[in-house]
């Protein structure tokens, strides 16, 4: 008999792509159960071609589960997957309520698939969007090469913030779009958004980077840079590991870019680098600078690998490599590595 599962949180951002993947990936799946909150209950949503009634989130909907996918806020998941895996499910959740937990895995399958064995909660975390979009290839070289430390500066799509950062986002460009004056004069993009037009973000978008994700953490470090530091430890097994991240905001609908500098226990060439990731599961190399060719969010937003150019040999530190790598934040960044775990737990 074919598992059933339920997508918590259906109506979301993240949701909307995990119906996508549910309807384009090969079908594993017996019943699929759609819940999201009870504002949304009663609405139908597509998947695999058929129209499927949105549940309101209860205990019972949780009965007869064998998988239950959860993309929804840190507060709803704290309170729903134990819920979800005390009815028998195993809960595999998207939000950052469990990464941490010492008794739940933190799994990316590329990575660490043999991770989701050992969980004692009956849940599975998936990482942060932004620890997604690079860390299949890093853990592709750490295999190879052997991670030391690890320096990362993203550029993170306004998605990464919900369907307010996409909505934000597309609000301030109608806002400055056409006023070629604009972005001359300190101050002016500011004018131009006004306070009540800058959403989630703490700067206006539009026309601008802004070098801020999450909330404020001890020693002037974003709980951001934090999750991105703690999730590849977690991740790759180095509980000693070196990182240091900034994250940055950009004017991009969805994918996520990092350029990542990455220090080796040995040397290692580009061309030992681009070998390696070449043939890493998940992973698509696109390194021809001379062709023009790298990896850029909106070349690259909608499909599943981790991309990969840029790959250069540090001209100072023969032990460091720097790349850049572009990773669709709502799918592998969420919702697609949620469904590769739970796809592993159904065919296992
Ligand atoms: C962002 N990465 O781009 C964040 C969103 O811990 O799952 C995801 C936050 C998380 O704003």
């Amino acid at each position: 008999q074919r598992p059933t599962l339920a997508v918590v949180g259906a109506t979301g951002a993240v949701g909307t792509v995990m119906l996508a993947l549910l309807t384009e990936r090969p079908d594993v799946w017996g019943e699929i159960r759609l819940v999201a909150s009870a504002r949304s209950a009663g609405r139908t949503l597509r998947v695999r071609g058929e129209d499927v009634p949105v549940q309101a989130l209860a205990p019972e909907v949780f009965d007869g589960v064998d998988i239950a996918v959860f993309d929804v806020p840190d507060e709803v998941s704290a309170q729903w997957a134990p819920v979800a895996a005390a009815r028998g499910a195993v809960a595999v959740d998207n939000s950052g309520a469990f990464r941490m937990d010492p008794d739940v895995p933190l799994v990316v399958p590329e990575v660490n698939a043999d991770a989701v064995a050992d969980r004692p909660r009956g849940i599975i975390a998936n990482p942060n969007c932004t620890t997604l979009s690079m860390i299949v290839a890093v853990g592709a070289l750490h295999r190879a090469f052997g991670l030391e430390s690890l320096v990362a500066t993203s550029y993170q799509a306004a998605s990464g913030a919900g369907q307010s950062g996409i909505d934000t986002l597309y609000a301030q460009l109608e806002l400055v779009g056409g006023t070629r004056e604009l972005g001359q004069t300190a101050g002016d993009v500011r004018k131009a958004v006004g306070e009540e037009g800058l959403g989630p973000f703490p700067a206006p978008l539009a026309l601008n980077v802004v070098p801020w994700a999450g909330s404020l953490k001890d020693g002037g470090w974003s709980s951001e840079e934090l999750k991105i530091r703690n999730e590849s430890r977690k991740i790759l097994g180095l509980p000693g590991l070196r990182v240091s991240a900034t994250c940055v905001r950009v004017p991009v609908v969805t994918t996520h870019a990092v350029a990542v500098h990455a220090r080796f226990s040995q040397p290692v060439t580009a061309g030992q680098a681009r070998d390696v990731l070449a043939s890493a599961p998940g992973v698509a190399v696109l390194d021809d600078p001379s062709a023009g060719e790298f990896p850029t969010p909106a070349d690259v937003v909608g499909t599943d690998p981790t991309w990969v150019g840029r790959i250069r040999q540090s001209p100072d530190d023969p032990y460091e490599v720097a790349l850049f790598v572009c990773g669709d934040n709502l799918r592998k960044g969420a919702a697609l590595n949620t469904l590769q775990i739970a796809e592993f737990l159904a065919g296992g």
